[in-house]
């Protein structure tokens, strides 16, 4: 099977800590060699902490195009390794300071509730800090159930910080 197979997908990469679009670079570096091919990648913004822990520093946050014929669980799996690879302890607050999280917004048209997985994302609709880089790479974008990500960053109040932080990141060789 070639690496033109399978589905779109799109990825939000997040950092707080350390060298910051370092690790969103080794990130989106290392997706090729666990199977998930890099389309394109948006700019990079720099964001306002959301969600339970608000003490914390700014992240950076870029979301990326891919294409991949790995099953959910499988993207899943693989997304956790490249974390651990890349330094993020498991030991971590939940929603607190990390080196890296990648996360994964959509694939394709499927719509899955796991114990360790929803798709899409359960917080698709709802952060600006995902929406905007989204919006930046097709602003046609849509949720598996015909909403479309456009409509839903226009119903949000402009309360996250988002700012343009840098180009897009380097698409890997
Ligand atoms: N990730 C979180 C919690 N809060 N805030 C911003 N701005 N960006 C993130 O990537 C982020 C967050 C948990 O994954
Ligand atoms: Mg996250
Ligand atoms: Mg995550």
């Amino acid at each position: 099977m070639s690496a033109d197979d399978g589905q779109v997908g799109l990825l939000g990469l997040g950092s707080n800590v350390g060298e910051r679009r370092s690790h969103l670079q080794a990130a989106l570096d290392a997706l090729p060699a666990v199977g998930v091919s890099v389309l394109a990648c948006s700019s990079v913004y720099d964001t306002d902490p959301v969600g339970d822990v608000l003490d914390q520093p700014s992240f950076l946050n870029a979301c990326v195009l891919v294409r991949t014929s790995l099953e959910p669980l499988e993207l899943l799996d693989a997304v956790k390794r490249l974390e651990r690879e890349l330094g993020r302890s498991s030991d971590g607050v939940r929603h607190g300071p990390r080196t890296i999280d990648i996360d994964i917004l959509l694939l394709g048209e499927l719509e899955l509730v796991h114990e360790r997985m929803s798709l899409p994302h359960d917080q698709l609709l709802s952060r600006r800090f995902v929406l905007i880089p989204a919006l930046e790479l097709d602003f046609e974008l849509r949720a598996p159930d015909g909403r479309r990500l456009a409509d839903a960053l226009a119903a949000r109040a402009v309360d996250e910080g988002v700012r343009w932080a840098g180009p897009p990141l380097e698409l890997p060789g």
